[in-house]
């Protein structure tokens, strides 16, 4: 399968074609640096071109930054021969705040605040009189200056959606042919979620809704991709158009856990009666994943992500050629302040090995959904251990002694056969490999702990390395699709 098409934690997809490129990008929360940014020539292989926010300046995430804070549900526009990025901070009194580019791999600007426009999930639009439109959950719309951050007049009520069901957001508005379109995601973004449109004459309506709504939703389905929504439209250079849109992957038996966080899944949109018609999930062969990493180049790749800051004080590969080294701040995976790079979990069965050297501190490989939800694998004062965390309770799952630098491991196994209606969605297994080859499996844990619908919040789980005291180096990380 190819969908999703951006598999791990990339929910609120948002997407803008350039020519025959076309570009995505996604919510980050409380992971630095921020609003992963994708380029695909086909919609269906996206390759990671950087990241839009690369300074603390443009994130303000601090240590008091609650992990599924931070920055909310982008829109990218390309208006003008520039890139536009409106993005939501709900921490720290951020709102809502646009940044520009002319290359969506960055440099991006510093923030523009929109200090009078509320709510979450803004989206920007122009008409063809030049007025920019935003709008935000709700439905409301500021008419809005976009270069300054200005508002002009009252924000005006243009939608609730489908009435009864609950929290209208993540609009976007188009002019398609004769019409504006309103797009919204409404029901939650739990299981009851789904995506509605409705149409009028000008970018203020009024908005007639499509009678077909929900134009998109799983909800009340046997189908293995749920709570779908949050999507946002484009149409290719054919002609053609496409939605892209968030959904989860649930595993297990009731009620169904999902651990990567929410997707970016794709699907083609053909139009009747001047409405959008939602078809099938694209899914075509993929072939196996994998990635290394060697830390050979200074700068970390735009995969790596830490919780809300990454300075080169504490996390460089300029200590020590072609390995990257940590100096401990937070003293383990439960405090903010830990010194961690991971990569997003992808796939649902995956292996990630690390080499670690830990002679002058300690520190491991980590499976990380919050503070509060993690497992990992440490090395450090000749002992290893698999240390357990999940809501207020802490253990030390195993412990043996080993000593030098050694290979930390951890196989993420998804649940094929169910035990009962109880199982878990998969196993998270833990291994240590020593020098003389022998391979020791620590400990083998319920995933389930692990996922959503344990943690709670709009993230999913992040893989890497962390130093919990003093300098530990890595030489190298390794993460392959299956296990
Ligand atoms: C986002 C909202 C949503 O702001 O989840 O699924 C919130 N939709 O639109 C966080 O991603």
């Amino acid at each position: 399968m190819t969908n999703p098409v951006i598999p791990g934690m990339h929910p609120d997809p948002s997407v803008c074609r350039v020519g025959e490129d076309y570009y995505l990008v996604c919510s980050s929360f409380e992971y630095f640096p921020g609003i992963p940014v994708f380029h695909s020539r086909d919609l269906v292989n996206w390759t990671q071109i950087g990241n839009a926010l690369t300074r603390p300046s443009q994130l303000l995430l601090t240590a008091e930054t609650p992990s599924s804070a931070g920055i909310y549900a982008p829109t990218l526009r390309h208006h003008d021969g520039r890139f536009w990025l409106i993005v939501t901070s709900v921490s720290h009194g951020g709102g809502n705040m646009i940044f520009t580019a002319t290359d969506p791999a960055g440099p991006w600007s510093d923030p523009i605040p929109l200090p009078a426009v509320g709510g979450i999930d803004p989206d920007l639009a122009w008409d063809d009189e030049g007025n920019c439109w935003c709008t935000v959950a709700g439905v409301s719309q500021y008419r809005v200056d976009p270069t300054s951050g200005e508002t002009f007049g009252e924000p005006r009520r243009l939608w609730s959606g489908t009435p009864g069901a609950k929290a209208p957001e993540a609009p976007h508005l188009y002019r398609i042919g004769d019409h504006w379109y309103l797009m919204i995601a409404e029901g939650g973004t739990e299981r009851g979620h789904g995506v509605s449109i409705a149409r009028g004459p000008s970018p203020q309506g009024p908005f007639e809704p499509c009678p077909a709504n929900p134009i998109l939703s799983h909800r009340s389905t046997d189908e293995p991709v749920q709570n779908t929504g949050h999507a946002d439209l484009v149409q290719g250079p054919d002609g053609s158009w496409w939605m892209v849109f968030l959904g989860v992957r649930p595993g297990g038996g009731t009620p169904g856990w999902h651990v990567l966080g929410r997707e970016t899944f794709l699907a083609p949109v053909s139009w009747v009666d001047g409405w959008p018609v939602v078809g099938d999930l694209v899914s075509a062969p993929a072939s196996e994943f994998s990635d290394h990493d060697d830390f050979e180049d200074s700068d970390l790749r735009p995969c790596w992500i830490s919780p809300r800051d990454r300075s080169e004080q504490h996390c460089t590969t300029k200590d020590r050629a072609g390995w990257l080294t940590l100096h401990a701040r937070g003293s383990t995976m439960d405090d903010p302040a830990v010194v961690f790079v991971g990569r997003r979990q992808q796939h649902l069965s995956c292996t990630a090995r690390t080499l670690i050297d830990p002679a002058a501190g300690s520190g491991g490989l980590a499976v990380r959904f919050d503070e509060e939800h993690h497992y990992e694998i440490e090395a450090g004062s000749g002992e290893v251990r698999v240390i357990a965390r999940v809501g207020p309770l802490r253990t030390i799952v195993a412990a043996r002694p080993a000593a030098g630098p050694l290979v930390l491991s951890v196989r993420v196994e998804e649940a094929r056969e169910l035990r009962d209606a109880r199982s878990g969605p998969d196993t998270i297994s833990f291994s240590v490999e020593e020098p003389d080859g022998t391979v020791t499996v620590l400990a083998a844990l319920d995933g389930r702990y692990l996922s959503t619908e344990v943690a709670g919040g709009f993230t999913g789980r992040v893989i890497g390395v962390y130093a919990a005291t003093g300098t530990v180096h890595f030489d190298w990380f390794d993460y392959q699709q299956g296990s």
